[in-house]
């Protein structure tokens, strides 16, 4: 008897196999810009599939190395990371994943085009997507602040595409005292009497601390407390012999996931740094940059559930189960068609995004816009990175026991999502973000603005569904929204605890209509599956959240 051996997932070209991504470019770019934009992305897709992929499994297999002595004792803090990690560099910078946001070709689409570029690349990069979220927000902080001409050729470094020329940056912002109050930040800036600082202080999580310079921050001697007496600094890593410059590594950490990508505990010990964009507001300003990173993390959740779902999908077309293929068993097919539903909400919502942050980098933006842009890029981050570790849990249980097995590299899916909703602030912290912008900055009126001009839009459709879905998002809307408004009116304390469930609802709602939009358009276009994904994203995503109406209980339960 033959014996019987399953037959592994298999990927093809990343974008020729995307139908959704294909009618979603098709759909919103510019005809002008079309052409191009579909030869860029299948050529990237095809490279997905390729030789990223095979140097991503590769640097994943052999993580960073971090080697404190030479042979004769000297501190050294070498990080020693596979050639396939240098690969993946290269090859960002060949294909212009940071440099097209700052060439700005397709002028207020280049971020879109951007976003649509880095959802290839992320799957088959081993998270080399990390330092260039990162590298992404440091030339974005020296755009705005960068006045010296060393942050400027910094920049030129940063927005090259030339992989000589290309380099990456770190922002260290965490320190043992935490990642989310950063106002508490300890390392210190001392003058070095020739205009520049040298800084002291331990930083706790660096990534990406093979990078050639990095953002941080500290406060100088005798500065305030608190977040505006933090000021903003641009780092060089190395001396001109290569060595770390006044940088003691003290170890890599031992994280989940994220194999391939170093992340550091190190001390500087007078590093010379920079001053960026004057004394004080360090917070603020590094804002410029994590507001780029965690538009990134949106990107990655959404092209990590793409990746999960596409394995998944080829997967259910090879096994057999039951006498037929598990494609064939409708509960199997349900499974899949509503995780497609989830991935399809959120890439609509990392879209708009994207959108919403070429045209205010490009100065095209109305204030509405500019509003709804600082609003979204919390909610988007937060959102996404909890549908992408759902979605990829449910991905893993699709193949069984080959899910929970190392060297299928499924597990690795998992792992890597769960970073996306702990880096760059967590849930919480993002939903206490939306809160301040919306009380200081009024940014829900925008979000009001934008869900109710698309249901309108949908307002004379002629589809039953498409009337029924947007009436239960509306409704759904407008519940979450009076909610808030209680909670605020009652006590901040209860608006606090129940931050999440609102602002997770609002993300539904948001997402929901905007694919409802979308599956409009395919519906008229000949694509009826559209209306259906929209319509299971609505059903399953909008879900009562509990409402809390007394905080003591609450404590009660979380302590006791
Ligand atoms: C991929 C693999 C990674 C490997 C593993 C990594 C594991 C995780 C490592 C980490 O630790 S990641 C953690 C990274 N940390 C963060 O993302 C920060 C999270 N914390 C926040 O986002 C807090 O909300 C924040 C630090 C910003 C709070 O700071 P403050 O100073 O207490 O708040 P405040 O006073 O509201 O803000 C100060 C200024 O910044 C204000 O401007 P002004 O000075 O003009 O008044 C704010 O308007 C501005 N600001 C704050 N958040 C902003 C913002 N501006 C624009 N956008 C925002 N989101």
């Amino acid at each position: 008897m033959d014996p019987f051996f399953q037959e592994a997932p298999q990927l093809g070209n990343q974008f020729e196999t995307d139908t959704f991504l294909q009618q979603v470019m098709t759909r919103f770019l510019p005809e002008p810009l079309r052409d191009a934009a579909f030869r860029e992305c299948a050529a990237l897709g095809e490279r997905a599939a390729g030789d990223l992929l095979t140097w991503a499994r590769q640097a994943e297999t052999h993580p960073p190395r971090h080697v404190p002595y030479d042979p004769w004792g000297r501190r050294i803090d070498d990080i020693e990371t596979h050639a396939a990690w240098d690969r993946l560099k290269d090859a960002a910078a060949e294909s212009g994943i940071v440099a097209c946001a700052y060439e700005r070709k397709q002028g207020a689409w280049s971020r879109w085009l951007q976003a649509c570029k880095l959802y290839l690349y992320h799957p088959s990069s081993a998270i080399f997507s990390c330092p260039l979220a990162m590298t992404d927000g440091a030339a974005r902080a020296l755009e705005l602040y960068g006045d010296e001409p060393e942050m400027q050729a910094a920049y030129a470094h940063l927005t090259s595409r030339d992989p000589s020329l290309f380099w990456t940056s770190g922002q260290w912002m965490t320190e043992r005292r935490g990642g989310s109050d950063v106002g508490g930040t300890q390392t210190v800036a001392r003058p070095d009497g020739n205009g520049g600082y040298r800084l002291y202080g331990t930083k706790w999580f660096t990534s990406a601390t093979t990078s050639e310079m990095a953002m941080t921050l500290a406060r100088i001697e005798g500065d305030p407390s608190g977040s505006k007496g933090l000021s903003l600094f641009f780092l060089k890593l190395r001396d001109d012999q290569g060595r770390l410059d006044h940088i003691e590594v003290h170890r890599l950490k031992d994280k989940l996931g994220t194999k391939a990508l170093p992340t550091a505990e190190l001390t500087l010990n007078g590093t010379p740094a920079r001053l960026v964009g004057g004394r004080g507001s360090g917070v603020r300003k590094i804002a410029s940059l994590f507001n780029i990173t965690r538009i990134y993390n949106a990107v990655c959740a959404v092209s990590g559930m793409r990746r999960a779902l596409v394995l998944a999908k080829d997967y259910a077309g090879k096994r057999h189960a039951f006498g037929k293929r598990l494609a064939d068993h409708p509960l199997h097919a349900m499974t899949l068609a509503k995780l497609e539903s989830e991935f399809r909400g959120c890439l609509m919502l990392v879209l708009r995004t994207a959108r919403l942050l070429g045209k205010v980098e490009c100065g095209e933006a109305n204030e509405s816009e500019e509003r709804l842009l600082r609003l979204l890029t919390p909610i988007v981050k937060l959102f996404t990175a909890k549908i992408g570790i759902a979605v990829t849990s449910e991905v893993l249980e699709c193949f069984g026991g080959a899910g929970y097995v190392e060297d299928t590299g499924l597990p690795q899916l998992l792992r890597d999502a769960q970073v996306l909703a702990i880096w760059e602030g967590t849930t919480n912290v993002l939903c206490l973000d939306v809160w301040r912008s919306i009380e200081r900055e009024q940014t829900l009126p925008a979000l009001c603005e934008a869900f109710n001009s698309c249901a309108q839009g949908l307002n004379n459709n002629p589809s039953a569904d498409v009337t029924h879905t947007k009436e239960k998002l509306q409704s759904r809307f407008e519940s979450y929204l009076a909610l808030y408004q209680q909670a605020r009116a009652q006590d901040p304390a209860l608006l606090e605890a129940n931050l999440r469930g609102i602002v997770l609802n609002w993300a539904r709602c948001y997402s929901g209509i905007l694919l409802l939009e979308h599956a409009a358009w395919a519906n008229d276009n000949g694509d009826g599956s559209s209306l259906l994904a929209a319509r299971w994203f609505a059903e399953t995503q909008c879900t009562t959240a509990p409402f809390c109406q007394d905080t003591v209980a609450v404590h009660q339960l979380a302590e006791n």
